[in-house]
């Protein structure tokens, strides 16, 4: 790989998230899997899924020039050449499945089961052995991915590499490499020696680079070699537009936002241009042939997917959907792992039809989709907007959601936009573990939950998705040190704390020996009683606008 001297020596974030120190899991066969342990104040500590690799260590040197370790490289070259769900079919548990299973806090057998069973993806192309192994699947914690990449008109290698680093920070579980600039390859090289995640991409973005913008010149031969280049440098998986026919496109011309999707307005063009049907489809199986030589993972892309609540589940989506139903059984004949893209812009009631007809037509494989968006009316808040929607379609069953910053339909998103969108999904996906019972899904928000009310400020930032958020939020209207043990915060103030109340009700009945409905009433009278004799005013709003929101 070479690259261009200007590109030297990109500067990525390094260093524990606050309140965190990375520590490690022992698996099986001397497996050592990071995790991000916070340790509290009451000498417990929790630990949580850690995306974020070695750039979270405590002093951590990274050369990005030289790359990550290449953890996977003797399970590679220990083993014949295979994919992971050839190995799963003949019932092998490949180290990848160990590792996932320590991560995942499961039964390594229950991996292979849904691996083999087409339920469930590990994209590790055996060309980025760099990457930490992970599953996507419904059975699994819900997954996030993050969309990095240049445009024609933005940002540089060292930036794409930083916003990597940045998301997988915060916790994606994937990134998508979405460049459409120059130095495409160059910025893909880049990002993945150094990603602890796999990585995605969609090659007919690159493709058409290669024939200058103009989709009609695109051919099977260009797309191909585009997509063994990329197979070569390590992507783990690829969105593949097959889904969009010839016959489709009619089926779109009355929507209210017609063809949203960059992959399949390119493969619509193709077909009218060539009046033929689409090259992705007549060369599916030869695709596939070439994705497996390196486990690479299909992800089929929804060309077709609504880009309004208008558009919503139309005849054009499901007419695709269908295709990529048809299109799962080649992949899986060819041992190739694969999931499903879906939309979009759905309002709440159309979602879990999604996921149903998804699971119904494309034999359960997992469901990997666009928010949705719940509503068109909110640009700048789109953030908002699809994680209500990604939540509620997380909650029905689907196994990665890909996230949307606040700058969706605006612009490019830039580092802060990245980090809001992730911890945007992170809620999401994390609502949606709760809501489906994820066996370990609760521990931390009952760890928080107890922070809180035993007044650990300090463990509740810790414990939270973005302490740095918390504590500067905490810190804006009560700085001091004290003020991090203290029993209220500025929000109700030293008397009207509700937890304070209630922890003081439970003392109080211990007391007395109430029980503890006669302990509240009394409780309530005695505070009632200080309140009055205070002058029923215990906080002096500094100006309207403090008391406004009540
Ligand atoms: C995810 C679900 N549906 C679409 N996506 C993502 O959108 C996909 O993974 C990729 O990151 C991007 C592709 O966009 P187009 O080319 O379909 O617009
Ligand atoms: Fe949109």
């Amino acid at each position: 790989m070479t690259a261009a001297p200007e590109h030297a020596r990109p500067q990525v974030t390094t260093g524990p998230i606050a309140g965190s120190a990375k520590a490690h899991l022992e698996g099986s066969e001397g497996l050592r899997v990071p995790v991000r342990r916070i340790a509290l104040s009451n000498g417990e500590h929790h630990d949580v899924y850690d995306t974020s690799g070695p750039y979270t260590d405590d002093s951590v040197v990274i050369d990005v020039r030289a790359g990550l370790p290449a953890l996977r490289a003797p399970w590679i070259a220990g083993r014949e050449p295979g994919t992971q769900l050839s190995y799963a079919r003949t019932g092998e548990i490949t180290p990848e499945m160990r590792w996932i299973a320590v991560r995942e806090q499961c039964d390594a057998e229950l991996v292979r089961a849904e691996v083999a069973r087409g339920r469930a993806v590990i994209p590790a192309n055996v060309h980025h052995p760099e990457a930490e192994p992970m599953i996507i699947g419904k059975r699994f914690l819900t997954k996030v991915n993050a969309n990095i990449g240049n445009s024609a008109v933005s940002s540089s290698i060292e930036e794409e590499v930083e916003k990597m680093v940045w998301a997988t920070r915060w916790g994606a579980d994937t990134v998508m490499d979405l460049s459409t600039g120059r130095d495409i390859h160059t910025t893909r090289e880049r990002i993945l020696r150094n990603s602890p995640v796999p990585v995605g991409t969609v090659p007919i973005y690159q493709a058409l680079e290669k024939v200058d913008s103009d989709p009609a010149r695109l051919s099977w031969e260009i797309y191909r070699d585009t997509v063994v280049e990329q197979c070569e440098q390590g992507v783990d998986y690829m969105t593949v537009h097959a889904g969009v026919l010839l016959r489709h496109v009619p089926l779109t011309v009355k929507r209210v936002t017609g063809i949203v999707s960059r992959g399949g307005s390119i493969m619509a063009a193709w077909c009218l241009a060539h009046h033929r049907e689409s090259f992705l489809y007549t060369h599916f199986a030869e695709l596939c042939a070439i994705l497996r030589r390196y486990d690479v993972t299909v992800s089929l892309g929804d060309g077709l997917r609504p880009g309004s609540i208008a558009d919503a589940n139309d005849e054009a989506q499901l007419a695709e959907l269908a295709v990529l139903g048809e299109l799962t059984g080649i992949a899986k004949a060819h041992d190739v792992q694969v999931m499903i893209e879906g939309p979009g812009h759905v309002p709440l009631d159309k979602i879990v039809e999604n996921v149903r007809l998804e699971e119904e037509w494309c034999d359960e494989a997992p469901f990997y989709t666009l928010g949705p968006l719940a509503t068109d009316i909110a640009p700048g808040y789109d953030h908002i907007t699809s994680a209500i929607g990604a939540a509620r379609i997380a909650e029905a069953g689907t196994a990665m959601l890909c996230y949307v910053t606040p700058k969706e339909h605006l612009g490019l998103p830039n580092r802060d936009d990245v980090k809001v969108g992730v911890i945007s999904y992170k809620i999401a996906a994390h609502a949606a573990d709760l809501a489906k019972g994820h066996p370990h899904a609760q521990a931390r928000d009952d760890a928080l939950s107890q922070a809180r009310f035993e007044f650990r400020w300090r463990d509740q930032f810790a414990l939270s998705l973005d302490p740095d958020t918390a504590q500067a939020y905490h810190d804006e209207t009560l700085p001091a040190e004290p003020a991090k043990t203290a029993h209220f915060c500025s929000m109700c103030g030293p008397k009207f704390c509700s937890m304070k109340i209630t922890q003081d009700v439970r003392d109080y009945a211990e007391q007395h020996g109430l029980t503890s409905v006669e302990a509240i009433e009394a409780g309530m009278e005695e505070k009632a009683g200080e309140f009055r004799d205070e002058g029923g005013r215990v906080y002096l709003p500094i100006s309207a606008s403090d008391t406004a929101g009540d």
